[in-house]
């Protein structure tokens, strides 16, 4: 088997934080006036803080924000969403997820996170796999997020292992592009299943085991 590694993105694979993303940026935009909905949040799906405000300021109707305007209204979401977080608990690891890692270990592989988020060691404390994984490299250690492949290339770095040795587990397309970019393989889930550049389609988590049989 050519993979020694998996490295799997957080949100939307491991557990799910999106629906206090779109409470977070919903009370944000409420605030400033910008109109905001589910399939705008939907684009925010494994991009970066500051490109998804980006995205929610292409409707804002006032004159162009300085940076330091952005980063402060970025921080401001920041601390609604961790305070939404708090409410997690390791109910929100599904058992089919739990299994799966455990099995995939007892495989002999090195497990990782892949993370835009700077939030996601908070997230894995939250759900019960703060000392989990083998490594985790997130949006704390990149200067480029998604599609840019810095997150999964820094993963391989910190578990040494080549690229090639890596699959990427990702739920978002911006994740498929950047392992692809990266040159590693893939395993789309959810909306990243039927991306063209995903090496494997998965309906579902426990579908990873297949791979390695
Ligand atoms: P934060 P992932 C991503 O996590 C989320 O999907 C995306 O919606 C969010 O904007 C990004 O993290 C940054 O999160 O504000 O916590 O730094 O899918 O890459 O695990
Ligand atoms: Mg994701």
């Amino acid at each position: 088997m050519k993979y020694e590694a998996i490295i799997f993105d957080l949100d939307g694979v491991i557990c799910h934080t999106d629906r206090y993303h779109y409470q977070a940026w919903k009370q944000l935009s409420d605030k400033l006036g910008i109109y905001f909905d589910e399939k705008i949040n939907h684009r925010l799906r494994g991009v970066s803080r500051m490109e998804s405000l980006n995205i929610i300021l292409e409707r804002y109707p006032g004159k162009p924000l300085a940076k330091e305007e952005k980063e402060s209204l970025a921080e401001e979401k920041n601390i609604i969403y961790k305070k939404l977080l708090e409410q997690m608990s390791p109910q929100d690891l599904s058992r089919e997820v739990k299994d799966t890692l455990n099995d995939l270990r007892t495989l002999g592989l090195k497990l990782a996170i892949g993370s835009s988020s700077k939030n996601a060691r908070l997230i894995l404390k939250q759900i019960g796999l703060g000392d989990y994984f083998d490594a985790v490299s997130d949006g704390n250690n990149i200067t480029q997020s998604k599609p840019n492949p810095e997150v999964f290339l820094k993963a391989a770095g910190f578990l040494k292992k080549e690229a090639g040795q890596c699959l990427v587990v990702e739920d978002a397309k911006a994740g498929i592009e950047a392992a692809h970019a990266g040159g590693m393989d893939s395993a789309g889930i959810g909306d990243a299943a039927d991306d063209p550049l995903a090496t494997y389609p998965l309906s579902t988590m426990r579908d990873l085991i297949d791979i390695f049989k």
